[in-house]
């Protein structure tokens, strides 16, 4: 069961409101006894999971914008893009990589430096400063990179010795990924080391808590699928071998961090980055989160359907992993994502098939999309041309909502009195 958040000062006065439900009396007749109940949606109220509070439940997905600095160091145009953004729930930050060998695009963020640490910290204390919560997304690539943005123009790693058919985007522009190097057996302690420490860094630059990347083909994923992993020692094979390193990632960092800090990103069917199908996907991710459950996690965050693309790209029994993770888990919260409307997001919260829902692209040209979530305000499109690298131009110049419709909120974010409520759906 989920347990309200405890009210922060910037939600308090909020709290003492009847929102959950609210009557409307009917004009004329005997407006004492007729009186009928509007049962109002969840997807705005404060919602408490693990160890975090958070303000409603609308999630800032991991978006990957590369626009760090030299080394790999956070700017502070960062901390402008995710300041602005702080209105949602939770920020998970853009995915980051736990060493250098876990870097696969140009100019994503380390978390595994002393400059990285120190470029992080004004981002957690703005998106803080703004009521937010910042949670990194901690990722290791595999081998969906290319030498040129490896140590030494060395080849990537990963459970396999074979390409990916995928790009990857360098200094040359976008360019095939590199043929990886299989990791021998000796070498995986180091890699839960590394996302042990990252964790560790991440958290001393003042964040909330880590997202542990499983997802979209990068090395968990590699390690996960048998489209993927051709190994044949304790790692492969099987998929209680398969499950083995994701598992071994999660108890490391929710040791490092606390379980009530640590969440973890899955796709169980996305064939994003060259991710074959695997065999059995429901029994495999079945089997992952009846691993994960006795470490208490405090969510997943499950991208449901093809990452960025169709839902319905493979049969898939989200409610069954759900049901999993819950048992046993009286803190744990469900986080959904992928093309989900306003409308899908409302429902999903209220019929409980989600505790929260994460929106990626909308965040980017909305940066108030909570805002405009409360009011169903027209969202703004997103201009693909600026996703990936540049400098402030499709980054933080997406506009706010006209003042006139955010007029109509209360400082705390919620519909005024008086709100004629001519944008709800
Ligand atoms: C879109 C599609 C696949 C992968 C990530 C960079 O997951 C990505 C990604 C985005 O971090």
């Amino acid at each position: 069961m989920i347990v309200d958040a405890r009210h922060r000062p910037c939600i308090r006065a909020a709290a003492h409101r009847p929102r959950a439900v609210v009557t409307r009396r009917l004009a004329s007749v005997n407006d004492s006894l007729l009186c009928w109940p509007i049962q109002m949606t969840t997807l705005f109220e404060p919602i408490r999971f693990g160890h975090i509070d958070a303000a409603n439940r609308i999630v800032m997905a991991p978006l990957t914008r590369n626009r760090a600095g030299p080394a790999q160091v956070p700017t502070s145009l960062m901390t402008t893009y995710y300041e602005q953004r702080a209105g949602a729930a939770l920020i998970v930050t853009e995915a980051t990589q736990i060493s250098p060998s876990g870097q696969g695009y140009l100019d994503t963020p380390g978390i595994y430096s002393a400059a990285q640490i120190s470029g992080w910290s004004p981002i957690a204390n703005a998106v803080h400063g703004k009521g937010g919560r910042l949670m990194m997304q901690l990722w290791h690539v595999g081998r969906i990179s290319h030498t040129s943005l490896q140590p030494d123009g060395q080849q990537p790693v990963s459970s396999t010795a074979r390409r990916a058919n995928a790009k990857t985007f360098t200094a040359m522009g976008f360019e095939d990924v590199s043929t990886p190097r299989c990791l021998r057996l000796d070498e995986l302690p180091g890699i839960v080391h590394d996302f042990r420490e990252a964790a560790r860094n991440a958290m001393a630059a003042g964040c909330d808590g880590v997202e542990v990347h499983g997802a979209n083909g990068y090395l968990l994923e590699q390690f996960l699928r048998d489209s993927i992993n051709d190994r044949t020692d304790a790692y492969g094979g099987s998929k209680e071998n398969r499950v083995r390193l994701v598992v071994e990632v999660m108890a490391e960092v929710a040791a490092e961090v606390g379980p009530g800090r640590t969440g973890l990103r899955l796709s169980p069917v996305s064939p994003v980055n060259d991710a074959g199908q695997d065999s059995d996907a429901q029994g495999l991710f079945n089997l992952l989160l009846e691993r994960l459950a006795p470490l208490q996690l405090a969510y997943i965050h499950v991208i449901e359907g093809a990452t960025g693309g169709a839902r319905d790209v493979a049969p898939f029994d989200y409610a069954a992993l759900r049901r999993r993770f819950k048992s046993g888990n009286a803190h744990g919260a469900w986080i959904a994502n992928n093309g989900y409307t306003r409308a899908m997001a409302i429902e999903a919260v209220a019929n409980g098939s989600a505790d929260l829902i994460a929106f990626g692209r909308p965040f980017i040209s909305n940066p108030d999309l909570v805002n405009r979530l409360r009011l169903n305000a027209p969202l703004a499109a997103v201009n693909i041309g600026t996703l990936y690298g540049g400098s402030a131009a499709g980054y933080t110049d997406y506009p706010l909502l006209d003042p006139e419709v955010a007029g109509r909120l209360e400082p705390d974010g919620h519909p005024r009195a008086d709100f004629d409520f001519r944008y709800r759906a």
